[in-house]
Parts: structure tokens; C-alpha cells; sequence
């Protein structure tokens, strides 16, 4: 089975956690490129959608499903998103798209996260993928420096401004064993917006496609 088939299988899973009438979290890539193909004959029992992007809001809204801002609604009840790499813990690395900081947003703004992707995303420890963080660009190289200081190679991805206008440190070399420790730690550091560590508030579910089926954690 090829990894688009086993995305297609994770997010046509995801499904079974709408909840009609109510409002939707929809992130980003092409995992959740799946979940929205998934959607819509189902768009009716959707109200409106809050995306964590414009490549995600211009595909919602061509299925017919209104994307509405965060400050219009009272809550979210499931949000559907990728990662990049996901622990038996339920917590993520999320990022590799620069969205970071919207996904959290998102996140913390719904009841429960439905993380939807291929099996190769699950790792025993996560790092091998570089943890993104989204810094304030005057600070970048302080960052960097105080991000070598714990044992990490932050590498500046030179060229991408994110939607908030700031840039991004990818964070190689790390094996992280206490990901909301780590989570803390970086969200300390003067001049980072948002570590793509999603450890305090991880996935409540996750759905991993393979060619056998769909894994579930939670
Ligand atoms: C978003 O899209 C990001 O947090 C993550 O970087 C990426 C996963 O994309 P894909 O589904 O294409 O692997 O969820």
C-alpha cells in the first residue's frame, strides 16, 4: 500500500468523531487533504469550519463549508490534523509546514484532537524529525544560541516568514524523552512564539493508516 493510501485510510477514519451541528478544526497538508476530499458528502452537518490555513480554508470552502474566525465561535468540538511525528504518548511534533503557531491556537481551542496520519509517523522517541519553532525574528539568533546551550542544532530554514510574520528554527539532535519538559523549556526562552511540540496538549486520539488498516491510540 503506498503512504498516500494509508493517509487516505487515517483521515477517512477521523470521520467518526464529527460531531453535526457543531464547528470543526481543520489543520493542514496533504493527510488532511484527504480528511477534507472525506468530507464533503458529509458537509452538511458541518455549521462552519476554523482552519489552521489558507491552502486548508480555500479547499473547505470549495466543498461548500463556510471557514469562520476563531473570535466568532465559543469552541471548537473536534479538530483534525496532521503531524510529523507522533509517541505512544500522544504527544507531536507539528511544524514541518510553518503553521505552527495557528495549529496550536487551534488546538488548545477544542475539546479533542484527532491526529490523523501514516503509521511511519509513530517513533518510540521523538526528534528525529527537527522540531520547528516559530521565533520572533529580532530574536532568532538568541534563540539559536540559548537552543545549542541544552545539547540541539537549531538550523534557521532561511526563507520562510510565517502567516505572523516571524521566522523558523529547526531544532536537529534532539531525542526527546520528557516532551512536556522540553515543551516548558523552549516556551521559556525570550523571543519564541511557539515550540511545535505539542506535549501539554497533545492528541486525544490518533489514527494511524497502514496497509492493513488504521491503528488507534488514545
Ligand atoms: C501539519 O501538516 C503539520 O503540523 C505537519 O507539519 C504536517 C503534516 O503533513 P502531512 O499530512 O502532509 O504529512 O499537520
Amino acid at each position: 500500500m503506498s503512504q498516500d493510501s494509508a493517509k487516505r485510510l487515517a483521515a477517512e477514519s477521523a470521520l467518526q468523531y464529527l460531531v453535526p451541528g457543531e464547528v470543526l478544526g481543520v489543520g493542514t497538508g496533504s493527510t488532511v487533504n484527504f480528511f477534507i476530499d472525506a468530507l464533503a458528502p458529509r458537509k452538511s452537518e458541518i455549521p462552519a469550519a476554523i482552519s489552521s490555513s489558507l491552502a486548508s480554508t480555500e479547499r473547505l470552502k470549495a466543498i461548500g463549508i463556510p471557514v469562520v474566525d476563531l473570535n466568532e465561535v465559543d469552541g471548537i468540538s473536534i479538530y483534525v490534523d496532521g503531524a510529523d511525528e507522533a509517541d505512544a504518548g500522544l504527544n507531536l511534533i507539528k511544524g514541518g509546514g510553518a503553521a505552527l503557531t495557528r495549529e496550536k491556537i487551534v488546538a488548545a481551542a477544542s475539546q479533542r484532537f484527532i491526529c490523523i496520519a501514516d503509521r511511519s509517523k509513530r517513533v518510540d522517541v521523538l526528534g528525529a524529525f527537527p522540531l520547528p519553532v516559530e521565533v520572533i525574528p529580532m530574536a532568532r539568533r538568541l534563540v539559536a544560541r540559548k537552543l545549542a546551550a541544552i545539547g540541539s542544532r537549531p538550523v534557521w530554514r532561511e526563507g520562510v516568514v510565517t502567516d505572523n510574520g516571524n521566522h523558523i528554527l529547526d531544532v536537529h539532535g534532539l531525542q526527546i524523552s520528557d516532551p512536556p519538559a522540553l515543551e516548558s523549556t523552549i516556551n521559556q526562552i525570550a523571543g519564541v512564539v511557539t515550540v511545535g511540540l505539542f506535549a501539554h496538549r497533545g492528541a486525544d486520539v490518533l489514527l494511524l493508516g497502514h496497509a492493513d488498516g488504521v491503528d488507534r491510540i488514545e
